[in-house]
């Protein structure tokens, strides 16, 4: 077990994930320091999009936060992966107990728009971690690396077996014509360019923790879904940000946001495809979790599958129209991925520490309902709408058509 009080840097605080983990680790007493280069507000203006929620700035709400706890939460304007060396003197410097890492370009359809979007996500994604890693291992730190990856490392194929946690048991036929048994990294296998970056960073990780001895938990983690925790609920200038457009909204989000708004909810394809979902309260307890519980100096990477059950697409759909009458039109998938998968995944070790999930049937989509009507005059509906393309070959055959509030096939 990690010691009570920690120094944490936040990598990607100022996020949707991060935000409420910063705040959560405040409020239990932890040194939380955010590194962030506001690179997601800067993709707003780029998208012309907004959150849902009106999001003060990073410094607002650090003001926020100390009025009404007195608990301090510092911030720090770094771009990790295009400022190796201030990165590496602001960890020499502050020599933080554990750094948990956000800080990529998540979302999927945002890495798909374009080959200048790929480079992007690419650049940003794997110099953020590998600079990280570099500086670490040059300030001689040893700090306990939480990263936040995802399931999509995995894909979601079928094959009737679970998705274990990281690591796979394989036998292998060795030369002399016995049988070794031994366990690899789950064969990657990415469904997009941001994904693909995460299956970077597990190569990464498994090489900085053999060579360098480095402590370092992966977390593959399922669609997240809600906006609100414990510590956003404190003060209207705390809320988190919330994403409805159709490059970073993520799909149980937008469907509770397009029904909140009478927005018909946009199923792509057959909605056969079946997904993994966390809560926004049992995200930021899982990384309480894993920080609790770090690896010793030498050995692997620690992974852990960080979701709490699986859907599929159209299951969410009906489920949401059932609650609030909304409608529900399929429209082309412009995604290159399977019509239909089943996905069973195992989650048994953040279970085992004392994870009690929140479930879609705890209530909890009612608020989001509501959070979304709150706010409803924020959302320019022409922007709901997924049109990032996989391929040029997706592209040429959908066209977005706003009248039929979606995309339809040419021809
Ligand atoms: P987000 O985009 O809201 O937050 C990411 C934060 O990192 C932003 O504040 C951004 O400004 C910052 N950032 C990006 N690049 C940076 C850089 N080079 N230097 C400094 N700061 C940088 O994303 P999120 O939804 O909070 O996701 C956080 C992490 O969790 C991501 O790594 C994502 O892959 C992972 N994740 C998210 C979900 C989800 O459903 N949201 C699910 C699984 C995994
Ligand atoms: N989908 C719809 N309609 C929509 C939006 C999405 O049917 O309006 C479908 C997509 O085609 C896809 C599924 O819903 O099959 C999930 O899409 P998503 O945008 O919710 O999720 P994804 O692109 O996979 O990315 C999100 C986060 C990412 C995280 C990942 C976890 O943005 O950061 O890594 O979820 S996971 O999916 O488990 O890999």
């Amino acid at each position: 077990m990690q010691s009570e009080h920690m120094k944490i840097a936040v990598l990607g605080g100022d996020g949707f994930c991060g935000w409420p983990t910063a705040l959560s680790l405040s409020d239990k007493g932890h040194d939380v320091h955010i590194i962030d280069n506001l690179s997601r507000r800067w993709i707003d203006a780029e998208l012309g999009v907004q959150s849902l929620t009106p999001v003060d700035s990073i410094q607002e709400r650090q003001r926020v936060w100390y009025e009404i706890t007195g608990r301090r939460i510092h911030f720090h304007l770094i771009d990790i992966a295009g400022d190796y060396e201030v990165i590496k003197q602001w960890l020499g410097k502050h020599r933080p107990d554990a750094v948990i890492h956000f800080a990529e370009q998540r979302a999927a359809p945002y890495s798909m728009k374009s080959p200048h979007h790929k480079a992007y996500t690419v650049n940003n994604n794997v110099n953020a971690t590998h600079n990280i890693l570099n500086a670490l291992v040059e300030v001689d730190l040893d700090a306990h690396l939480v990263h936040l990856g995802t399931m999509g490392v995995y894909g979601y194929s079928s094959i009737g077996a679970a998705i274990p946690e990281g690591y796979l048991g394989v036998d292998i036929a060795t030369l002399d014509g016995r049988k070794k048994t031994t366990e690899i990294l789950y064969p990657a296998n990415p469904g997009s360019i941001y994904h693909m970056t995460k299956c970077m960073d597990q190569l990464l990780f498994a090489y900085y923790a053999k060579n360098d001895g480095m402590r370092i938990t992966d977390l593959h983690q399922g669609i997240v879904w809600g906006t609100h925790t414990t510590q956003t609920r404190l003060h209207e200038q705390l809320i988190n940000r919330f994403d409805y457009d159709g490059d970073y909204g993520t799909v149980l989000n937008r469907f509770l946001i397009q029904a909140a708004v009478g927005y018909p909810l946009t199923v792509h394809g057959t909605g056969g495809q079946t997904r993994a979902f966390i809560h926004l309260q049992d995200s930021v307890k899982c990384i309480e979790i894993a920080l609790n519980n770090p690896p010793k100096k030498g050995d692997r990477v620690e992974v852990f599958n960080q979701m709490t059950e699986t859907h599929r697409v159209r299951d969410l759909a009906r489920l949401i129209q059932k609650m609030t009458g909304c409608e529900i039109i399929n429209i082309p998938n412009p995604r290159k991925e399977a019509a239909e998968n089943d996905l069973v995944v195992k989650n048994d070790k953040f279970l085992n520490l004392g994870l009690n999930p929140i479930t879609l049937k705890e209530g909890l989509l009612d608020e989001v309902v509501e959070i979304a009507r709150r706010y409803n005059r924020r959302i320019d509906r022409s922007r709901i709408v997924a049109t990032s393309a996989w391929t040029k070959n997706i592209a040429k055959t959908l066209i977005h058509d706003p009248e039929s509030k979606g995309l339809k096939s040419v021809g």
